[in-house]
């Protein structure tokens, strides 16, 4: 199978699992769970879903069983971009090319909507992963792992940071350090635990986690680029809101030719783990390169 079929494949079936995970039988107060479905379903890339069944199927763990980790990774995202428009965050009107959740709903139900799917995210993994036949020190690894990279030592961490430095000179490093918590966290979670899932050795493991730190900070990178010379149509928001709120962004503290040449430079590094990895296909490497060409 292509790259694109199997990719196209791996995003239809977390759609339908986020579906089903989401069902309207399981909740009964339906304001809450038309936010939540508004924002979890049919729209995204479904980037650290793919992670995970991707990593799992590396380490010979298939979609059925990875499916609740990566459905998981996908309501802590959605969680964190409806908490992250709200207007006392970043105040975005739009969101995967339609209204962002307070402005659909109201804010009251968006936060609320964010804490839905952050709890449910932690019920699919536990409830689902047993359902499965995932066996339970797995389960309990992976959500310990989800746990960590979610919260304070994680993305919710690089979210902090990113308020505290909010109309401040920062440092190179003080900045990379807010990406690769806010945005890198979460994409370092999807492959370890496709690979906690799988039956990746330790070493293997380390080696995932360095390629996960070098693929969630270039996506940071071309996102920060992609907000400058990105196109609103593919992007589904409108472009230049980090110029408008005066964000420190790789563009604005390297310039959009270095940023660029830093994200390739991540890439390379990337790739350079694959290799270290002797993988049975090429999808991992052709996901690799993808997510540096980006459009949206
Ligand atoms: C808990 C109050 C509270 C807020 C949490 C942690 C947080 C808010 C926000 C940080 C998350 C964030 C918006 C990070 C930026 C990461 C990023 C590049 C998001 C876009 O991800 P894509 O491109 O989006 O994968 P799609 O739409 O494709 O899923």
């Amino acid at each position: 199978m292509n790259f694109s079929q199997q990719l196209q494949d791996y995003q239809k079936a977390v759609e339908s699992a986020l579906d089903e995970y989401l069902s309207v039988r399981d909740f009964p107060q339906r304001e809450g769970l038309d936010a939540m479905r508004y924002s979890l379903l049919g729209g995204g890339k479904r980037v650290r879903a793919v992670l995970v069944l991707a990593f799992a199927g590396a380490f010979g763990v298939d979609a059925r069983q990875a499916m609740p980790f990566a459905a998981a990774l996908e309501m802590v995202h959605a969680y964190s971009l409806i908490h992250d428009d709200l207007p006392c965050m970043d105040d975005d009107d739009f969101r995967r090319g339609k209204p962002s959740c307070h402005r659909q709903f109201s804010e009251a139900t968006a936060v609320l909507a964010g804490d839905g799917l952050l709890t449910h995210a932690f019920l699919t993994l536990l409830r689902e992963g047993i359902a499965v036949g995932v066996p339970a020190e797995k389960v309990v690894a992976a959500g310990t792992l989800l746990a960590q990279r979610a919260g304070l030592d994680g993305m919710l961490g690089g979210q902090i940071i990113d308020l505290s430095i909010e109309g401040k000179t920062v440092e190179r490093s003080l900045h990379q350090e807010m990406c690769e918590l806010k945005t890198g966290a979460l994409i370092r979670a999807a492959c370890v635990i496709g690979s906690v899932l799988g039956n990746a050795s330790k070493e293997q493991m380390n080696i995932v986690d360095k390629y996960a730190q070098k693929i969630g900070l270039s996506f940071q990178i071309i996102d920060d680029i992609l907000d400058c010379v990105g196109q609103q149509e593919l992007l589904g928001k409108p472009i230049g809101s980090d110029a408008a709120q005066h964000k420190t962004t790789y563009v604005t503290l390297y310039g959009l030719e270095q940023a660029k040449e830093l994200s390739r430079q991540l890439t390379a590094q990337a790739l350079d783990c694959l290799d270290q990895l002797s993988l049975a296909d090429d999808f991992l490497y052709d996901l690799t390169r993808m997510l540096l060409e980006r459009r949206f």
